[in-house]
């Protein structure tokens, strides 16, 4: 499989990434990671930055200024040869705006490790058991020899701390541990980069989280934890949108003695809205199958996220009726 992606790459002229929607580190790590590799071996690529607003948050990352400032509509497809698409388990999470459609003559490669991949490229190498894509990255480099540079080992390390919630989750292994302790010689200042990444919060952010924090909806007999502003909420107090998509609420809310599942809910258009959902129990629960179910998302054991085209109300019903059915299915 691996010979298989070189090739391509090594055949390939002209290369194209993408952000996901609502990018996480592990969507600006891999993508800045393997641009930094294209680059290196004198491929041309452009890497857009997708449906989402560029956030200034993640500037950190090296070579974040040459991310294209252009959603997948907005570029021509028959200009490239060769399409990567990284941690995004289908063609959804390259864009919610518009139903992609990759011409049949862009040979597209899929690396990630959502267990819900319907392996949509041409070549896919999908590894559930990875805790990021950055980790599938590092292997793939590693088998072709690459020189992990400073750029591509701090890309790397952000990417897999992301996802494994700073080496918290059940998804930390001791080959994560294995491989960072690699990355950080490469990188030793990585924890500069953490830094900027944890303190760059605005005053909005922190008064959104108030709001939120004050209004927890406790249900499913006390397990379920909901906080949730409504579109009004947002805009009477002049709530940054581009903050919206940091919030970690669910995780203070799991992080409850009791609280299995920690959920925020957030419409930030009308009729739309924007949820995390957190688990302190992954045995018990998988997040990733709940969301699937309801047809608006997916994600892991222990995280998931989901955009649903209802107000928080008709939400909370919805993702509690798909808890209610995991629980009942599992019986537990
Ligand atoms: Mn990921």
């Amino acid at each position: 499989m691996i010979s298989e992606i070189k090739d391509a790459i090594f055949q390939s002229k002209n290369i194209l990434l993408t952000l996901h929607h609502s990018p996480d580190d592990d969507s600006y790590g891999s993508n800045l990671a393997l641009y930094s590799y294209l680059r290196s071996i004198k491929k041309k690529v452009t890497l857009i930055k997708g449906d989402s607003t560029a956030k200034k948050h993640f500037s950190v990352y090296p070579n974040y200024e040459k991310i294209t400032k252009k959603d997948i509509s907005q570029i021509d497809l028959e200009k490239f040869d060769l399409f990567i698409v990284l941690d995004c388990a289908d063609k959804s999470m390259i864009s919610k705006r518009i139903d992609v459609d990759i011409p049949r003559t862009l040979k597209t490669i899929v690396i990630d490790h959502h267990i819900s991949n319907d392996s949509y490229g041409d070549i896919n190498l999908i590894d559930p058991n990875a805790a990021a894509t950055c980790q599938i990255l590092y292997d793939i480099f590693v088998a072709l020899k690459t020189k992990i540079t400073p750029d591509i080992a701090i890309c790397l390390y952000l990417g897999i701390a992301g996802d494994t919630g700073y080496f918290r989750n059940s998804n930390t292994t001791a080959r994560i541990f294995e491989i960072v302790s690699i990355l950080t010689k490469i990188y030793p200042n990585f924890y500069k980069k953490t830094f900027e990444l944890e303190n760059s919060n605005s005053v909005s952010y922190i008064k959104l989280m108030a709001l939120m924090l004050n209004n927890i909806d406790l249900r499913l007999n006390g397990k379920v934890a909901i906080a949730s502003a409504t579109y009004k909420e947002v805009t009477d107090n002049n709530f940054n949108f581009e903050d919206l998509g940091y919030l970690d609420i669910a995780n203070t809310l799991k992080s409850v003695t009791g609280w299995e599942v920690g959920i925020s809910m957030i419409e930030d258009q009308i009729g739309s809205t924007k949820i995390g959902l957190r688990t302190r129990d992954s045995e018990k629960y998988n997040l990733g199958l709940i969301g699937l179910s309801t047809g608006f998302g997916g994600g892991h054991r222990a995280a998931a996220g989901l955009r649903l085209p209802y107000d928080i109300s008709k939400s909370k019903e919805i993702v509690l009726a798909a808890i209610k059915n995991y629980l009942k299915k599992h019986g537990r």
